[in-house]
């Protein structure tokens, strides 16, 4: 396997607005982000990508851009933005930017002439379509509920908007698109940022003559983001490659696509080891086994038979001919440990374990590797997130759902269970802000918080810090990075265990994923009296062939050998 800096990375995601707030208006900003930067590199990881930062009536924090080449106002300047890019490249992190370029803000200035006038030169740089029968051209829904067509006044056409409706689709088959965007990007290699994560890129090509999406029984709309319908659309192949040759390959970076509804076969392509595309995609089928056809808003709990099959798919097939990425968290979901964990310190350190030991390079998100966990929000008023909001008022308008049953599922699933400030110490805030938050504070920040894990050589944090190191570095890392994956015992509810293995060295992970006791039974040619503990979350047990495992258990032991018979 070719080996490549970005495939021995690990990554730590900023979620800007609730990072850090220098100047106590409530926001998180770039000062304040800059003066955290010890605190990321004392993690251990080596690449940072925030979330977007550019300018943005935030009606999606930030996913809904006015101007790719300016800072949003509430985050800081330009001359902010390189004082933290010099300072991070000052302590050996690089920093990847978020791009998002599927949509535009309705408030681009790119938008504001297309919907001026029929003849307007960009027009053609966003999606028009005539009424048809009086109404949308067709059934797509919005992921953010409501249709994915806006009308609009002026010119008496309709607009697509797979988000929200202050986020039109780019039209990627006009030239001049890939221009603009192509340019941008060159502009942000050349200030120096070291890649890009890409927002929904599998979304930019739409499928000719964009037909009519399945619909579910007694849905309002099609659901367009699919695969075949909005995903992964005819030409999405042909434009990366393009971007590709035009900017990625011109310099050293590192770049992860979001591919809403990637599978396998085309992930392959995306993030073939040809190069020709991206470095990684971020799949999402392991993080939505508990959604239903409808969609996540649901209380149903992932299952681990099927989470270690889906995880195993992956890792068996992109072996060798393309790259994994490896995450549970981000701004877009739940927190884990309130997902597949109790909550505990010890589930937040076994669910890490089980993550980080696979093939792929593994994303940290914000609070993650403190165990931070869902906030009981309560009331629908206190959530800020345009997917819940909407989702609320159209579910319960509609009468097809009730409004305390879905706020159940909300406070479940809503994305901003991942967007409460970073719980820094245990002051007022969580030292976030010393003005008010614009979003709550989960009131367990006096119990989770940085200042007192620091301090405590068991917490959750400094568990993130070994495993990290394990990875960047020391006896076992090429095995943790390149080694070959292999799933023991598939079946089993309760215990999550595989092998990896890099030339003569084999590591058994081996991780008890519920609150209850449990055995496995290690096979023969593991089960070995000389194997060297790598890491572990409480006092191992010696690795004999019955192995009693603790609740949220998680070792990992290293033998000689590839460990088969
Ligand atoms: O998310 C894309 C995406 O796949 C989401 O629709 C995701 O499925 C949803 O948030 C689940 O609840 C990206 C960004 O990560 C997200 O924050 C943006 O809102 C979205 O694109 C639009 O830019
Ligand atoms: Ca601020």
């Amino acid at each position: 396997m070719k080996k490549a800096w970005w495939k021995e990375s690990v990554v730590y995601q900023v979620y800007p607005r609730s990072f850090c707030d220098s100047n106590g208006d409530g926001v998180g900003d770039l000062r304040g982000m800059e003066s955290k930067l010890d605190y990321i590199r004392e993690l251990g990881v080596n690449v940072i990508w925030m979330s977007p930062v550019y300018k943005s009536p935030n009606d999606d924090n930030g996913y809904d851009i006015s101007d790719y080449r300016a800072i949003m106002d509430e985050f800081g300047t330009m001359e902010d933005f390189e004082h933290l890019l010099a300072a991070a490249h000052e302590r050996g992190l690089k920093l990847v930017m978020d791009l998002v370029v599927n949509h535009t803000s309705d408030e681009h200035p790119w938008f504001l002439e297309s919907r001026s006038s029929r003849d307007n030169p960009k027009r053609d740089y966003y999606i028009w379509r005539e009424p048809v029968n009086g109404r949308e051209p067709n059934n797509w829904g919005s992921v953010f509920s409501g249709p994915a067509w806006e009308w609009d006044e002026t010119t008496g056409m309709y607009y697509l908007h797979c988000f929200s409706k202050k986020q039109p689709d780019l039209n990627w088959e006009n030239p001049k698109v890939r221009d603009e965007v192509f340019d941008m990007m060159t502009w942000w290699c050349e200030k120096g940022v070291d890649g890009f994560r890409m927002d929904v890129i599998s979304m930019i090509s739409k499928p000719d003559g964009m037909p009519d999406a399945p619909q579910e029984p007694g849905a309002a709309y099609g659901i367009a983001m699919q695969d075949g319908c909005c995903c992964n659309g005819p030409r999405v192949h042909e434009y990366l490659r393009e971007m590709n040759r035009r900017v990625l390959s011109q310099y050293n970076l590192m770049t992860v696509g979001e591919t809403a509804q990637v599978n396998v076969r085309e992930a392959k392509r995306y993030a073939g080891s040809d190069g020709s595309e991206l470095n990684m995609v971020f799949a999402f089928e392991h993080v939505e086994l508990d959604a239903r056809p409808d969609g996540k808003w649901h209380l149903d709990r992932i299952s681990l038979p099927a989470f270690k099959e889906n995880m195993r798919k992956w890792q068996d097939e992109l072996d060798e001919v393309a790259w994994n990425s490896l995450f549970l968290c981000n701004h877009d979901q739940p927190r884990i440990v309130s997902r597949l964990g109790d909550e505990s310190p010890d589930s937040a350190k076994c669910i890490a374990t089980m993550l980080h030991l696979h093939q792929g390079t593994p994303y940290v998100y914000q609070g993650e590797e403190l165990g931070m966990t869902n906030c009981p929000f309560g009331s629908i008023e206190n959530y800020r997130d345009v997917e819940t909001l909407n989702a609320y008022r159209e579910l319960t308008e509609a009468g097809l759902r009730e409004p305390e049953e879905l706020l159940r599922c909300i406070a479940y699933k809503s994305r901003d269970n991942a967007r409460t400030p970073m719980q820094w110490d245990g002051t007022e805030n969580a030292g976030f802000s010393t003005g008010t938050p614009w979003i709550m504070v989960n009131p367990n920040y006096t119990r989770i918080n940085v200042a007192a894990q620091r301090k405590d050589p068991d917490s959750v944090f400094h568990y993130y810090k070994k495993l990290i190191a394990l990875r960047r570095g020391g006896r076992w890392a090429d095995a943790v990075v390149y080694g070959k994956y292999r799933l023991l015992a598939p079946e089993d509810e309760s215990i999550y265990a595989y092998t990896r293995t890099w030339e003569d060295v084999t590591l058994l992970v081996v991780c008890n994923l519920s609150a209850g006791q449990a055995r496995f039974a290690v096979p023969a040619g593991l089960a070995r009296t000389d194997a060297a503990v790598v890491i572990a979350n409480m006092e191992p047990p010696a690795l004999t062939e019955t192995l009693p495992l603790k609740p949220w258990q998680a070792v990992v032991w290293a033998v000689r050998g590839d460990g088969q018979d």
